[in-house]
């Protein structure tokens, strides 16, 4: 059906595959098989054979091998490597993000939209290949000169979330590519048809190009053990590890432990603040596309509404309006705008958050059902819920990762900019106000506390040429563009002196 079987042809997924892949070659291992089922219509897609700690070391051996060749090679030869990867993409764009719709459950526009994603990435990181540049200093000594320079860091450990299946991977793996770095990836088990499928497509251009073993590769597993293994392994300097602040706390610890680095993209508890000042309907298109899009599961989903009390019923109306027009189904029929939650556990924490909101004196006043019948068989569709709720209740500051949407009111931009930080999480924030007043001072250091602000735009969606990641319980890191790549480097810098003389810093005199 929509022509599933086909796109996992043509990029070459079987019945069964193996988990273990070191970029040109697949590894068959003795793991258990673990089968993906989709969302969709809670058919079987195929099985992996999972990664065994074993093959998690052997990975990591040919890893270290390869980052010593990979570190000699130029820059932009490296970045020729990652234009190609972008190319092969262009080419796989239609069944790969049919196969992330299927798999992960969002809908195909957006699969195709997190295709282009990595193929944008792919872009960035080519022109980026170009310009690892470090800055230039006066010395305060005569005749020194002082620079500093980014040097390839090592094994980057790339750990993903099921919402994003394959972009994640490829923010993380094309800058490091560029930076002269090795890539090991443990996608969400959830999702790991997507990732076979991404390595896949790059084995073609791995082969083509006899890039050896090593520089990108694949442990596909639901071993938590493993998951372990890879945060406390010293050979691995970098984690990048995107899911929620329960386990990116633990993550952190563990990295940390060892004095690893680690880039950690974490929950968003997403506000939108619109003002009496805003084009309404403009921010009524912006908060449905970010409440509902992908069902409610970006970390960047709108998950409050702060509005000024005197526009708030009317937005409220409008709002409810725009929810009953949204069609939810099989996330490949080209009518749907809304698909299933992952799984069954999702609909449970769904159930479980609305159920809260009614505790805590929150009202619904929209949607929060279990969809069945035709079409909903899988058990995964849900009615995405709005609710109207206060600020400071318990279920609100949390992430529920699911299209539930609190509507908060508000008094005055003081009262706004509150509430709006008011919560442990700080990835994505918007204002919709054409004052300017109000504009800049969301946008200033008394505004928005959060990594992404925007105006007049939603707080989802967000253009790969930023550095995408927020402050707070989202963790604090930042990966994807503007200078994120200066993570993936190790920083050294140098002081060279053209004199006859050894004069000391700081005017110390010191004379043997
Ligand atoms: C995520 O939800 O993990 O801004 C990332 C966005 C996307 C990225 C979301 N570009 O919504």
């Amino acid at each position: 059906m929509y022509g599933i079987e086909d796109a996992l042809k043509e990029i070459g997924i079987d019945k069964v595959n193996p988990g273990i892949c070191t970029g040109t070659e697949w590894k068959n291992t003795t793991g258990d098989i673990l089968t993906s089922f989709s969302p969709a219509d809670g058919k079987e897609i195929g099985g992996v054979q999972q990664a065994l700690n074993s093959d998690y070391k052997e990975v990591i051996e040919k890893a270290k091998g390869a980052f010593k060749e990979w570190r000699m090679v130029p820059a932009p030869v490296r970045g020729e490597l990652v234009r190609q990867l972008g190319d092969e993409l262009r080419k796989y764009k239609e069944p790969l993000g049919k196969i992330v719709s299927y798999e992960m459950g969002k809908i195909y526009q957006e699969g195709l939209g997190e295709v282009q994603e990595m193929i944008d990435i792919c872009d960035f990181a080519v022109g980026q290949s170009r310009q690892l540049y470090g800055i230039t200093t006066h010395s305060e000594r005569v005749r020194h000169r002082m620079y500093d320079q980014y040097h390839p860091l090592g094994i980057v450990g790339v750990v993903s979330a099921f919402n994003f299946p394959v972009a994640v991977w490829a923010w993380n793996a094309m800058l490091a590519l560029v930076c002269g770095d090795v890539v090991v990836w443990k996608p969400s088990s959830k999702v790991m048809l997507c990732a076979v499928a991404v390595h896949k497509i790059v084995e073609n251009v791995l082969k083509r190009n006899n890039i050896q073993e090593g520089v990108l590769s694949l442990v596909a597993t639901s071993s938590k053990y493993l998951a372990d293994d890879m945060l406390t392994d010293k050979n691995i300097p970098l984690i990048s590890f995107t899911g929620s602040t329960w386990i990116g706390k633990k993550v952190g610890k563990l990295v940390g432990e060892r004095l690893g680095r680690h880039i950690l993209e974490l929950g968003g508890n997403n506000a939108i603040i619109v003002t009496p000042e805003a084009d309404q309907e403009m921010a009524l298109r912006a908060i449905v596309f970010g409440a509902v899009g992908t069902c409610g599961q970006r970390c960047t989903s709108t998950r409050r509404i702060i509005m000024h009390e005197s526009i708030y019923e009317t937005m409220k109306t409008k709002l409810i309006a725009a929810y009953k027009s949204v069609s939810i189904g099989h996330p490949l029929d080209s009518k749907t705008l809304v698909g299933p939650l992952i799984d069954k556990a999702a609909v449970k924490d769904f159930r479980n958050s609305i159920e809260k909101v009614k505790e805590q004196g929150g009202k619904i006043i929209y949607g929060g059902d279990v969809l069945e019948g035709e079409g909903y068989e899988s058990g995964c569709y849900v009615q995405p819920c709005i609710a109207e709720a206060e600020n400071h209740y318990e279920i609100v500051q949390e992430e529920t990762f699911a299209p539930l949407l609190y509507l908060i009111k508000y008094k005055d931009m003081d009262e706004a900019i509150d509430l709006h930080n008011a919560v442990p999480q700080g990835l994505s924030s918007a204002i919709f106000s054409r004052n300017m007043l109000e504009t800049e001072r969301f946008l200033s250091h008394e505004g928005s506390d959060c990594g992404i602000a925007n105006v007049n735009i939603g707080t989802s969606g967000a253009e790969i040429g930023g550095a995408f990641g927020g402050e707070k319980d989202t963790g604090g890191g930042r990966e994807s563009g503007s200078d994120a790549w200066k993570a993936y480097m190790r920083r050294q810098t140098n002081t060279i002196n053209f004199s006859t003389e050894l004069p000391l810093a700081q005017g110390i005199e010191f004379n043997i």
